[in-house]
């Protein structure tokens, strides 16, 4: 299998990270996936031209992070990162909210890329706001988190990670103490080192 990839995209990284949790890692060649050019590989996989994406040797081909993960998990003879039973929807609910924290950093991002001039302020702020009413609502959660490390933690750590890798000076982590608590506690996992945004190279 192929995953079309770049290096700091948090979606990538929780595909990735879920890879090393499964003991996978080694199992899918990884490749840049150019989203600027319509004629790359790339979009050949996915029309969405979103990384990731993964080819399958049977053709098959999967492009949103969520799925990819779906896919891992029912490959791997490993423990599910996605629970069972009541625990699923808590799981899916954490991972769907985590991806919205990644959604609106990279719409951050977006915007304050644009040439010069044609910048907006109001659709910035809007996503900085959105960043910050996320973190609100992990933080009122984060107190209740176990020792388990599934798909929703694992997006919830790639989320916390990109935030303070492109926006240090937003800290996270001010007035957030359960949430400190609670990244404190897995940011040194194996998995969690190997891929960090600074040191993961593709
Ligand atoms: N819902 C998608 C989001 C993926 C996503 O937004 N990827 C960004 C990079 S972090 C991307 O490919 N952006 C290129 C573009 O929008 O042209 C997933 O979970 O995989």
């Amino acid at each position: 299998m192929k995953l079309f990839a770049a290096p700091v995209s948090p979606f990538v990284r929780k595909v990735v990270l879920a890879a090393h949790e499964l003991g996978m890692s080694d199992q899918a060649e990884v490749v840049v996936g150019d989203y600027n050019d319509k004629g790359s590989d790339l979009f050949k996989c996915s029309p969405i031209g979103k990384i990731p994406a993964m080819a399958l040797a049977d053709g098959t081909n999967l492009c949103d992070s969520q799925l990819i993960v779906a896919y891992l998990d029912s490959q791997s003879d490993k423990a599910a990162l996605i629970p069972t039973g009541s625990a699923r929807w808590e799981a899916l609910a954490s991972e769907a909210l985590a991806d919205g924290l990644m959604d609106a950093g990279v719409d951050v991002m977006r915007e304050v890329r644009r040439p010069e001039g044609t910048i907006s302020a109001d659709v910035e702020q809007k996503f900085r706001d959105r960043i910050v009413g996320i973190l609100d609502r992990f933080e009122q959660e984060a107190s209740a988190y176990g020792d388990e490390f599934h798909i929703g933690r694992i997006a919830l750590l790639c989320s916390l990670d990109y935030l303070s890798f492109r926006f240090a000076e937003m800290e996270w982590q001010k007035g957030r103490p359960n949430l400190v608590a609670w990244h404190e506690k897995f940011a040194g996992r194996a998995s969690a080192v190997a891929t960090h945004p600074e040191s993961w190279k593709i």
